[in-house]
Formats: C-alpha cells, structure tokens, sequence
C-alpha cells in the first residue's frame, strides 16, 4: 500500500543534478537518492512461488545478525537495520551486532548510539585500529551469542521472510553454510531486482576471479526453489552455525582489508567435512558499488589474501593461478603454519576431491592451463652459500653469485624440459 519515490523497490526518478559525481565520492554509491527515499520502504517480493508455500520446521535456532561498516552512509546503514527489524521474526534474532571498523565518519559516532537505543536488540562493537572486514567480522563473531551467525554488508535490504529457510538449512544439519540469493540494489537509482541470470552458482577462475556459470542439469532440482549446492560464496552475505564456525578456525585472521575470505571459507566448508547451499526463497538486496570509496591502508594487497588462500587450501592447483598470475610466485604470505594445521587437525579432504566433488563445473567454464613441464627456484652455490642473481651491469644483463634472498624474484629461476636458462621474470630487464 506504501506510495512515494523509491518503493516497492522502483527506481528513483532521477535529475541530471541528482547524478552529479559528488553525490558518488563518499560512498560508491548515490546516497542523495538512498536520503530521499523511505528508510522502511517497501520491496517487491521476487520469490519463487513455490516459496509461500514452503514449511520450515517449528524450532528454529536463532541468530546473532553481524554488521561490519567501515564509513558507511547514515541512511544505508539505517535502512539496512529497518529492513531487517521489519522483515525477521522477533523470535529468531538473539542480536544485531554493529561492528564499527575504525570509521571516522561523525555520523557513525554518538549520534548513531543515540539512534540504535531505540533497537534493544541493536549492539554496537569498535575495532581500535583499522582491520578490514575479515578481522571486523571476527571480532563481531566472538562477541556473538546467538546459535547462528548471519553475515550481512552495511548497504543491504533483505525481503521477504528471508531468514526462516536460511536457518532451517542448518537446522537439519549444523555443518552447513547458506547464502541468501542476492538481488541488485542500483548504485544510481535504487531499483531493486534480481541478479542476471537467476539460476547460477558461485564459482572462480584461475585469475581468482569470483564468477556466477549455470546451475549444471545435474543438479537441477524438480522443484526450483530447493537449496543447491553452491561451491564458492559471493562472500558477505551468509549464515553458519556458530559452534561449527569456530570448530572451522572463523576466517584465516591474516587476511587483510578486502578480499580472499570467500574462498577460503568456502574451500575450508567443503574440504573440512561440511558443504554449502544457496537457498532460492530467501533473498536480499545488495548495494553494488560504482567504485570502492574507502582507503585502503598501504601494503595490503588482495593478491597477498588470494595467495595466502591458494598456498593453504589448493594444492596443486595453486600452479595454475600461478600461471595467470606469474607475479604471485614472488609475493610473501606471511606464516600460514596455523591454517596449515588446522587443516590437518580437521583432517580435511584435498583441492583435488573438492574440484572432482564439487566444483566440477568450474573447468567447463574456466579452463585451467597447463603450465609447462619446468623447474622452479634458485641456482645455489652451496660450498659458499651464494646464488646466481641477474644484474644490469655496463654490457646488458650479468649474472653474479650473491647473497641468496629468500622470494627475491631476480634470483628465481625456471628451467623448462630442453629449453635454455630462463629467469622466472622480466624484471629487471631480465627475462
Ligand atoms: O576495511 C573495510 N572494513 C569493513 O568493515 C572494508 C569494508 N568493510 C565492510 C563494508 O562496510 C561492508 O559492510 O565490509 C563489508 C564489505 O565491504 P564492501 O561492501 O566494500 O565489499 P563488496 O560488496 O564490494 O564485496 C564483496 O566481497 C568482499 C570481499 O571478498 C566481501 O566478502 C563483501 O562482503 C562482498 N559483498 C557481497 O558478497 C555482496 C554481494 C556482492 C558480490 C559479489
Ligand atoms: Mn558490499
């Protein structure tokens, strides 16, 4: 019954002024049409309809919902919660965790702990330092008491009854994973509709790329609405069993800022003895950013995560990433000794069962590459304990014995099968 601009998810009607870029920087997003539209407004209800008919199962656990914002908009944010209060049973929600990383936006500070009293179920939780949203979401997981953890981005809407088929999931089995299916919320206008495609399923290529490929026929249900399995997540928009997050190690803590996180608590999922589900009956909206508005501090990078993810969980199958990606050969994870172990304290299942398992679709799609027969590492001089190193000297490119450096790609070298002394990479002018 609700009429005005913006509802029942209809684009905002915009000006030429409206579409000014200011209306963008702040949040990759246009926040003067998420300020003029209703922070309850309505959203059309896109289900299947198989969907009004399902049940679910009586008792359901609850769940803590678990919100990280790093300089979020006031009314993205706002409009976030209001969603949720309006479309969840009461019942169900132990809390609402808020969980600040570090932003320095004045609207988030005092004036949005004044808002949220009115929300008895509303926390609000800080980082002391700049986290990123693995950490963030950590720590909102640790102060977590609800059986369920629900993760949701501070710019979502969810719609109709979304939260009952996403815990009726784990109900009927507590190592399971579950994404909502997530609808687009316009970063111009705020239309609201479904994703393209509607009946596809997470996946990645050899670059790391997170991809959406077809359902296989296989694994098309008789009833559409049904939960599927899913190999990989979008990544901020899931629920789990709290107990079985934790028994999974949460997130790799030394994933920085952005990125990775997805695949490696899907693979982790899989590999460790649980699965994941995409459920068709519960949805939510997803602001899709124009361009990422945020800093991101210095010497964070998501190759390092993705390599941190690969080194940890693919085996080898990590080469062929490292065949799009020859620069990733060279780069520093940090010490992933812990996620090593947790694999093996798991006893988790390899790289290799989960593509012949699972993602089996994925090189149908995303062929991997067979990289050359070669070898790879350094020439070492072991009576002095130098290596060969390749120098710009008064001739061209010299080569030398010198102090051997561990990841100093100059010094890597690969060898295919009858071919001459490559180095690994043109650096340097040497290739
Ligand atoms: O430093 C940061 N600290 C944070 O707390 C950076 C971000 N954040 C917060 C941020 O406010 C937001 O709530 O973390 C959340 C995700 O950041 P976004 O919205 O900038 O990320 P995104 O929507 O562009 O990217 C997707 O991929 C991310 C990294 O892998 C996360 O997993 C996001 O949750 C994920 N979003 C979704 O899955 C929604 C669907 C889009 C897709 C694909
Ligand atoms: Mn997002």
């Amino acid at each position: 019954m609700r009429t005005g601009k913006g509802e029942h998810g209809k684009p905002y009607p915009l000006t030429e002024d409206d579409r000014d870029d200011s209306a963008y920087r702040e949040n990759g997003f246009n926040i003067l049409v998420s300020n003029n539209i209703a922070l309850e407004r309505s959203l059309p209800d896109i289900r299947h309809p198989n969907c009004k008919h399902k049940v679910y199962l009586e008792k359901l656990p609850n769940t803590s919902i678990i919100i990280p914002f790093h300089n979020e908009g006031w009314t993205s944010l706002l409009r976030t919660i209001y969603s949720i209060i309006n479309r969840t049973p009461d019942i169900l929600i132990a809390e609402i965790i808020l969980v600040d990383d570090f932003s320095d936006r004045e609207h988030l500070k005092e004036k949005l702990e004044e808002y949220m009293a009115r929300f008895t179920k509303v926390r609000i939780v800080r980082t002391k330092k700049r986290e990123g949203l693995i950490r963030t979401r950590l720590l909102g997981a640790s102060m977590a008491k609800g059986e369920v953890l629900t993760f949701l981005d501070s710019h979502c809407e969810v719609n109709v009854n979304w939260l009952p088929p996403l815990l009726n999931q784990i109900a009927l089995n507590h190592k399971t994973i579950v994404c909502p299916m997530i609808d687009v919320i316009d970063h111009n206008h705020f239309g609201y509709e479904a994703q393209a495609g509607d009946a596809m399923r997470g996946a990645f290529d050899w670059e790391m790329y997170y991809k959406r490929i077809p359902i296989p026929p296989e694994l098309q249900r008789s009833d559409p609405s049904d939960p599927f399995e899913s190999p990989v997540m979008a990544g901020g928009l899931f629920a789990v069993d709290r107990e079985w997050f934790w028994e999974l190690g949460g997130y790799d803590p030394g994933l920085e800022i952005w990125g990775g996180e997805q695949y490696e608590i899907s693979f982790k999922v899989w590999m460790c003895g649980g699965g994941m589900f995409d459920v068709p009956c519960s949805r939510v909206g997803h602001i899709y950013r124009k361009y990422v508005p945020y800093k991101v501090p210095s010497g964070t990078s998501l190759a390092r995560n993705l390599k941190r993810v690969a080194e940890t969980w693919m085996d080898e199958f990590a080469e062929y990433v490292y065949q799009r990606r020859p620069e990733y050969r060279h780069l520093s994870t940090g010490d992933i000794s812990a996620q090593k172990e947790l694999r093996k304290h798991l006893k988790c299942k390899d790289f290799k069962w989960f593509m012949a398992a699972v993602a089996w679709d994925v090189p149908k799609y995303y062929p991997p590459v067979e990289p050359p027969p070669a070898a790879w590492g350094e020439i070492r001089n072991v009576a002095a304990n130098l290596c060969v190193d390749s120098k710009h000297g008064a001739t061209g490119t010299e080569l030398r014995l010198d102090i051997c450096v561990k990841d100093g790609s100059e010094r890597t070298w690969s060898h295919e099968q009858g071919s001459v002394l490559q180095a690994a990479d043109c650096y340097f002018g040497c290739c």
